[in-house]
Formats: structure tokens, sequence, C-alpha cells
């Protein structure tokens, strides 16, 4: 039986579900921590079996895939493996929930994410990806995309091994299609994400240490654009712009204030 949400989280969420029941425009970010209850270790999580001495930063990096390419592609493939099985949890489910919801009463819902897993979309979410997708490849040398199954079935042994893939184009060798630290933000993800910011009356900050830029500004985008700013996540944040701060886990706080909001 889970235990109960204190007191003071319940007032934090009727408090923020009258917010949103006047909006007219919402906008959502969501970070690793969307993803925790799922089983997926967040960002900064420290890593785990042979991956335990790397920090994610240094390995993120084209540096570092320059250096060596087979380190970091084996790393992405030890990603994968860790995600393969991991399905949505309450939170993708209440945000994939409020966005149908918002498409029958014509209220603006854009569900923007820094993660690279792809159980937004398996929840039945329409998102954008700021930070690339896990489960997509780029050749390094003439940039064709190469999707890379997640349910690799006949070639699961090619499809997660260590061995790097060259393209079939140029032979140049296959990096996950994913945005690394000193890169840019693909640009009409982050165009997407700038106009929803800016437009809309609630922003939400779920699951995000709000230690990455550029997004890790979009609240303040809002901010400045006169929008409210809702933070969910168990553990504070740099965050200093938050009308609401939910302090609780987003799979337990996001189906009681989809709840809340109706109930108003
Ligand atoms: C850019 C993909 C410019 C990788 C990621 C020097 C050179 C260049 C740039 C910089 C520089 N110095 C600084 C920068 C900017 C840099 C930056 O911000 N660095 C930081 C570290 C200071 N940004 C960049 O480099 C960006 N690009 O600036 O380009 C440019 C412009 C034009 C031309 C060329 C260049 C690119 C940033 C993207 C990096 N890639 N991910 C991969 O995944 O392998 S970012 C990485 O951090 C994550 O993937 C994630 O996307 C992002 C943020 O992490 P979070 O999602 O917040 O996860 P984290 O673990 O930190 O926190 C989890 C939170 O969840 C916690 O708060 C926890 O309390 C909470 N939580 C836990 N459980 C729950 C929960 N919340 C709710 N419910 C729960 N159950
Ligand atoms: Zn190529």
């Amino acid at each position: 039986m889970v235990a109960e949400l204190s007191a003071q989280i319940t007032a934090q969420i009727k408090q923020a579900a009258v917010m949103l029941k006047s909006a007219k425009s919402i906008c959502v970010l969501t970070g690793a921590g969307v993803s925790a209850e799922s089983g997926i270790p967040t960002f900064r999580d420290k890593q785990t079996g042979l991956w335990e001495k790397f920090r994610a930063e240094d390995l993120a990096s084209p540096d570092a895939f320059a250096r060596d390419p087979k380190l970091v592609w084996s790393w992405y493939q030890w990603r994968r493996q860790q995600v393969i099985d991991k399905k949505p949890n309450p939170a993708h489910l209440a945000l994939a929930q409020w966005q149908e919801l918002a498409a029958k009463s014509g209220l603006t819902f854009t569900l923007i994410t820094q993660n690279v897993d792809d159980l937004h979309e398996q929840a039945g979410s329409c998102v954008h990806h700021l930070h690339g997708r896990l489960w997509q490849n780029r050749c390094n040398n003439c940039q064709k995309i190469v999707k890379q199954s997640p349910n690799p079935s006949n070639n699961a042994a090619q499809a997660l091994s260590d061995e790097l893939i060259n393209c079939d184009d140029c032979g140049g060798i296959l990096r996950p299609d994913i945005v690394w630290f000193g890169e840019a933000l693909p640009e009409i993800e982050w165009q997407i994400a700038e106009n929803a910011a800016a437009d809309c009356d609630v922003f939400i900050n779920i699951g995000t240490s709000s230690l990455v830029y550029p997004a890790a500004g979009l609240a303040q985008i809002a901010r400045q654009h006169g929008a409210q700013v809702i933070e969910i996540n168990p553990h504070p944040t740099p965050n200093t712009i938050v009308n609401v701060t939910i302090a609780a886990p987003a799979g337990r706080a996001l189906p009681k204030l989809l709840k809340q909001i109706s109930a108003l």
C-alpha cells in the first residue's frame, strides 16, 4: 500500500490545480526524473557496473566520441539495454491523458522533453525531444539517420553489440542521434519549445535538475512572458522562479493533479 501524500503536498497540488484550471495554454518540460519510477536511473544518478567509474557528462560529448568512439558507443548500447524493457509509469500516462483531454477542450498543451528514452511516445504522447533520441543513430560523416529498433528481434545480438556500425551509404561510423554537451540543439524542436514557453499561461518543470542550458532557461522565458511556473520534483532545484513547488515524485503527483483539476 503506497503511503498517502502529506497534507502539505496535497495543498500544493490544490494550489497548482487552481492555477491550471483557468490556463488556456500549458507548456510542460520533463527531465530524467519523469522516467525514474519506470526504473530508469536519472542522468546524474551514480552510474553502475562497468560504467561506475565514468561520469555521464564525460561520455556525452563529441570529444569523448572522437577520442574513443567504441567506448562511447558501448555506453549507449549499455544504456539501451538498461531501458529496453522499461515501461511508462503513471507520470507518463497522466501526461498523455492530459494531452488528449486538452485536444478535446481546445486547450494548448505542448510537451517538451530533455529525455532520450521513448516512454512518452509509448504512453501515447506527442512529444518534442530537445536532446535527441536513444533509439536513433546518425552517420558521423554524412549525417544519415539510421533507426535502431528498440525491439531487436532476429538481429538482437548485432543491435546491442559493442561493435561500431558503418553507414551503408558512405562507410562512416554511426553515432547515437543525441545532442552531446557542446552541441547545438535541433533548431526546429528548440524553436517549438521557445515559442511554447513564451506563449503559455502555465509552465511546468517536471523531474529535472534544471542544470542544463538552454533547456533550463525555458522556465525563465515563460516567466518573462507572464506565465506562472510550477515545479514537480521531490528534491529542491536551483530554480528560483517557481510559483508552486509540488515536492513529490511525478508518478504520484501527476495523477492526483489531473484529478484535482477536473474536480474544480
Ligand atoms: C549548447 C543527452 C551551444 C546526452 C544531454 C561549454 C561548451 C558548450 C556548452 C556549454 C559549456 N558550458 C556549459 C555549456 C552549456 C551546456 C550546459 O548547460 N552544461 C551544464 C552541465 C552546465 N549545454 C550544452 O552543451 C547544450 N548545448 O549549449 O550548445 C551551442 C550553440 C550553437 C552551436 C554549438 C553549440 C547541450 C546540452 C545537452 C546535453 N545532452 N543529454 C545523453 O542523455 O546521453 S543533457 C543531460 O542533462 C540529460 O540528458 C538531460 O537531458 C539533462 C538534464 O538532466 P535532467 O533530465 O534534469 O536529469 P538529472 O539527473 O540532472 O535530474 C533529475 C531530476 O529528477 C532531479 O532533480 C531529481 O530530484 C528529480 N527526480 C528524481 N526522481 C523523480 C524526480 N522528479 C520527479 N519524480 C521523480 N520520481
Ligand atoms: Zn554516412
